[in-house]
């Protein structure tokens, strides 16, 4: 210890090794280091403990402290990683499955609304023009009871054909189901009806307006026939806003599916396959005679009906029913049960759907049969043409309904 009179002085003395001499005080069993503090003036001011030292308190060497090695480093952001990935992929599963419950509930209610308009097509009153009726007196005349069948079964013939056109001009899959749309737009002339719709003619002024964007026609038509032609007009107030966008913002709304894509549909897809148009198991084709297309009340669009034959009809009607008698006769495909498609791609963005082509304004032909199988492919629309595509889609034929 050591002493200068006059300043404060403190000393501290490193201890020595356990058993060392001089340098430390032993307080019990404990070996402490020793400090001492004195004052210029010589008093003492007290006394304590200075700094621990590791010397002081032998740890065995297994408890010293050592580096974290690689291999444990690379374990901890391993175990770091997969715990991520599980909380990344549950947050993504709950999201995946949000959007897929989000475009079924919005399906289901399209789906609803559109069938409540379709059945009523089962008992609408069909306005043929009176020059066809005319004609059809003159070629079909009654003046032998054969002459009266014939007759009856072409207004019959004639009945189904201008109910299908109906229905194309109020539940449009297409523009061009009720308009042209090239340089100088109009709303088509019927083949069959007295005139078109009021429907069709609302549909005619808001597409002409906003300039015919042919992306999504198909999601654009189904959007107004969803407004203007169900629910009594009310239908707006049964979609939230997170239901709807224009997606090719061309002033024409959309229904969005959960993955913000349009929701497509086909009104006849015959081609389709479900629970709502099953196949005839022994035949392995939709069968008409099970299940006949309950627009068809006189039965005339199926097979071995082959009068009146369709030369004998006006001409703006031959063709179409060339077309039914053609395929009853020949491919033999009775009318059967038609129920709308509507669907979402789902989440990889493709249908694989055979569907009305969109990409033009050309009219199908024969426009007025749901049934034909287009001259261009071997398909009938509606046709799953490519499964894998298919597998993820949402749809309104399940059989839930
Ligand atoms: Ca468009
Ligand atoms: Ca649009
Ligand atoms: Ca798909």
């Amino acid at each position: 210890m050591t002493r200068h009179s006059g300043m404060l002085n403190v000393e501290c003395r490193a201890p020595g090794p356990p058993g060392g001499e001089g340098l430390s005080l032993r307080a019990g069993n404990s070996t402490v280091p020793r400090c001492s503090f004195s004052t210029r003036s010589g008093g003492s001011l007290s006394r304590g403990y200075g700094p621990l030292s590791r010397s002081a308190f032998p740890v065995p060497a297994s408890h010293l402290r050592r580096g974290v090695t690689l291999v444990e480093l690379l374990v901890t952001m391993v175990i770091i990683a997969l715990i991520a990935a599980a909380i990344m992929g549950t947050a993504s599963a709950a999201i995946e499955h949000g959007r897929r419950s989000h475009t079924q509930q919005l399906i289901t209610r399209i789906h609803t609304l559109l069938m409540e308009r379709w059945a009523s097509y089962e008992s609408r009153r069909v306005e043929i023009d009176p020059r066809l009726v005319q004609q059809i007196n003159v070629s079909f005349p009654e003046t032998t009871p054969a002459g009266r069948q014939l007759r009856g079964q072409a207004m019959a013939d004639l009945r189904l054909l201008g109910l299908r056109e109906l229905i194309r001009y109020e539940m449009p899959d297409r523009f061009v189901d009720f308009g042209s749309f090239g340089s100088s737009p109009s709303l088509h002339t019927p083949y069959v009806l007295e005139s078109p719709p009021a429907l069709a003619q609302m549909y005619f002024r808001r597409v002409a307006q906003a300039g015919a964007n042919i992306d999504n026609q198909d999601a654009e038509c189904l959007y107004m026939v969803v407004m203007f032609a169900t629910a009594d007009g009310e239908a707006r107030t049964l979609f939230s806003s997170k239901d709807i966008a224009d997606t090719d913002e061309d002033g024409l709304p959309e229904f969005i599916d959960g993955w913000g894509k349009s929701i497509g549909w086909v009104r006849w897809a015959p081609g389709f396959v479900s629970d709502l148009q099953p196949l005839d198991p022994t035949t392995g084709l939709h069968s008409g005679e099970a299940d006949h297309d309950p627009f068809d009340v006189y039965r005339r669009d199926q097979q071995g009906v082959i009068n009146p034959p369709a030369t004998q009809f006006p001409k703006d009607v031959a063709a179409h029913i060339q077309s039914i008698r053609q395929r009853n006769n020949s491919d033999l495909v009775s009318a059967y049960r038609l129920t709308p498609l509507v669907y979402s791609d789902g989440p990889d963005g493709e249908s694989g759907i055979y569907r009305v082509p969109t990409g033009n304004f050309v009219e199908q032909v024969p426009a007025l049969d749901p049934y034909a199988i287009r001259p261009q492919a071997q398909y009938q629309y509606g046709t799953i043409a490519f499964p894998e595509l298919a597998k993820d889609n949402i749809h309104n034929h399940l059989i839930e309904y």
